[in-house]
C-alpha cells in the first residue's frame, strides 16, 4: 500500500458508520464519485480516498475506529499538507480523534527523524548503563545571570547530566539567549574540572519564527549543547526545518507545552502517541517530554507508555529518540520510572530537585542514588541507609518500591 492511511475514532455517528466512513474518504479527496461521468471517474480514480476498515463498538452505539486511504499524489510531501489532508476540516467536524497515522516508505523517506537520538545523546555524554538525569531551571523569571550561573552549578554538581532551560523562559534583558550560553559554558567547564561529571545545558530557542534558524545557529557557533524548543507552539514543520539545517546540528528536546490543548480530549485532537511520540520523532526531536503517569500533571499509564513505544520502537528509517516522561518527578518515583519506561529514558525534575531540604546538590544526589540503588537490585530503603540524601528525599516526598 502506497497511500498515507489515517485512523479515526469517532463517535456520535448518526446514521451508517460506512456512509460516515464514505463521506470522509471522498470529502477529504475529490468531493463525489458516483455522480461523475466514467470519464471524469477514470481522471480522478488515482486521487481517490478509500475507506481501509470500520470496526464499530458494539458497547457504544455510534462509536467506530475507522481508517482511511489517502493518495499522495494528493499532497505535498510535508506535515502541513499531510495534516491539512487528513485532519484539516475534519478536526472541526464533530467528535473525530485522530488516533495514528501509517505512512508508506516513500513518504517516511522525507522526514529526517533525530540526528542524534538516544545513542547520540548518550555519546555526547559518555553514559551508557543507566537512565540519564535531567533538571530544570526554576524560579529564574526576574532573576539575573548571577542567579542562574549559581543555581545550574548546584544541579551540575549534584551529577545531573542535563539541564534544562524552564519553558517559560524566554530571551530578556536579564539573561539573554546569547549570554545564557557562554555563561553556562563557563559554569559547567568548572564543574566538570572539579567533579569529572560532565553535565549538558539545553537553552531554551525562542521568539519569532522567522529569527528562529538565525538564533539556533548562533548558539551552535557560541558552543550550545542541546536546544530546548516549544515544538506546539510553533509547528511541527519548524521543528523538522530546524533539524534538517546541517549548520545548527544540535539536539532538539521537544517540550510538550500547548500539546494539551491537541490531546487531552478523548474525543477531539489527536492521540498522544501520534503527536508526542510518532510526529515528534519522525520530524526529528532528539527528546521528548510528556506528562508521567505519577506526578503533578499526572497522564493515563497506558498514554504515556503510548508514546514512549512510539519514540523508542525499531525502525530503520529513524534513530530512537530518548521518552523524558515529566512532572512532579522526586526520587522515590524512580523505580517506578525505570520498571516502566525503561533504561533507555530520562529522570527529568524541577521541584523534586530545587526543593530537596539540602538544595539542588542534595536533590540531585538523591536521585543519582535512587538510580544507582535501584539498578543494583536494592529497594530505595535499602539504599537510604548508605545514602542521607536518598534518606531525606524519601522522608520528605515518600516512595514507590517496584520488584526490579
Ligand atoms: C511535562 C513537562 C514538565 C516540565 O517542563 C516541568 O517544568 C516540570 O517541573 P517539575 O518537575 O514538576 O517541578
Amino acid at each position: 500500500m502506497n497511500d498515507l492511511i489515517a485512523t479515526y475514532l469517532i463517535k456520535d455517528i448518526k446514521g451508517s458508520p460506512l456512509k460516515k466512513a464514505e463521506d470522509i474518504a471522498l470529502g477529504l479527496t475529490i468531493g463525489s464519485w458516483t455522480d461523475l461521468p466514467e470519464l471524469e471517474q477514470n481522471q480522478l480514480r488515482k486521487h481517490k480516498g478509500k475507506v481501509v476498515s470500520i470496526e464499530e463498538d458494539p458497547e457504544h452505539e455510534g462509536e467506530a475506529i475507522i481508517k482511511i486511504a489517502y493518495p499522495p499524489v494528493n499532497f505535498s510531501a510535508d506535515i502541513p499538507a499531510m495534516l491539512t489532508t487528513v485532519f484539516g476540516k475534519l478536526s472541526l467536524d464533530g467528535k473525530v480523534k485522530l488516533l495514528d497515522l501509517e505512512f508508506p516508505d516513500q513518504l517516511k523517506d522525507i522526514f529526517p527523524g533525530p540526528r542524534f537520538g538516544i545513542n547520540g545523546i548518550r555519546e555526547k555524554l559518555g553514559v551508557y548503563d543507566r537512565p540519564l538525569l535531567m533538571s530544570i531551571f526554576k524560579g529564574v523569571i526576574g532573576r539575573d545571570l548571577n542567579f542562574l550561573s549559581r543555581q545550574l552549578e548546584a544541579q551540575a554538581l549534584g551529577g545531573v547530566d542535563i539541564v534544562k532551560d524552564d519553558e517559560i523562559l524566554f530571551d530578556n534583558g536579564l539573561t539573554p539567549f546569547e549570554e545564557r550560553i557562554l555563561s553556562g559554558k563557563r559554569v559547567l567547564q568548572n564543574t566538570y574540572e572539579q567533579s569529572g561529571h560532565r553535565t549538558l545545558y539545553a537553552v531554551n530557542l525562542s521568539g519569532r519564527t522567522s529569527r528562529l534558524k538565525e538564533k539556533a545557529r548562533k548558539a551552535k557557533e557560541l558552543g550550545a549543547d542541546l536546544l530546548l524548543f516549544n515544538v506546539f507552539a510553533y509547528g511541527l514543520d519548524t521543528l523538522q526545518e530546524l533539524r534538517e539545517d546541517d549548520e545548527i546540528g544540535l539536539p532538539i528536546m521537544a517540550h510538550p507545552a500547548v500539546s494539551g490543548a491537541l490531546t487531552s480530549s478523548n474525543s477531539y485532537g489527536l492521540s498522544h502517541s501520534l503527536l508526542l511520540g510518532k510526529l515528534l520523532r519522525y520530524a526529528g526531536a532528539d527528546l521528548s517530554l510528556f506528562p508521567s503517569p505519577y506526578g503533578s500533571v499526572a497522564l493515563e499509564k497506558e498514554k504515556a507508555i503510548s508514546i514512549k513505544q512510539e519514540l523508542i520502537k525499531e525502525d530503520t528509517y529513524y534513530k530512537k529518540a530518548f521518552p523524558v516522561p515529566s512532572a512532579g518527578i522526586h526520587p522515590g518515583l524512580v523505580p517506578l520510572l525505570i520498571n516502566d519506561f525503561g533504561q533507555d529514558s530520562i529522570i527529568n525534575a524541577g521541584g523534586g530537585v530545587h526543593g530537596h531540604p539540602l538544595g539542588a546538590i542534595g536533590g540531585g544526589k538523591a536521585f543519582r542514588q535512587a538510580i544507582d540503588v535501584h539498578l543494583k537490585g536494592q529497594t530505595l530503603i535499602e539504599g537510604a541507609e548508605t545514602y542521607p540524601e536518598l534518606k531525606t528525599a524519601l522522608e520528605l516526598w515518600g516512595y514507590v518500591e517496584v520488584n526490579s
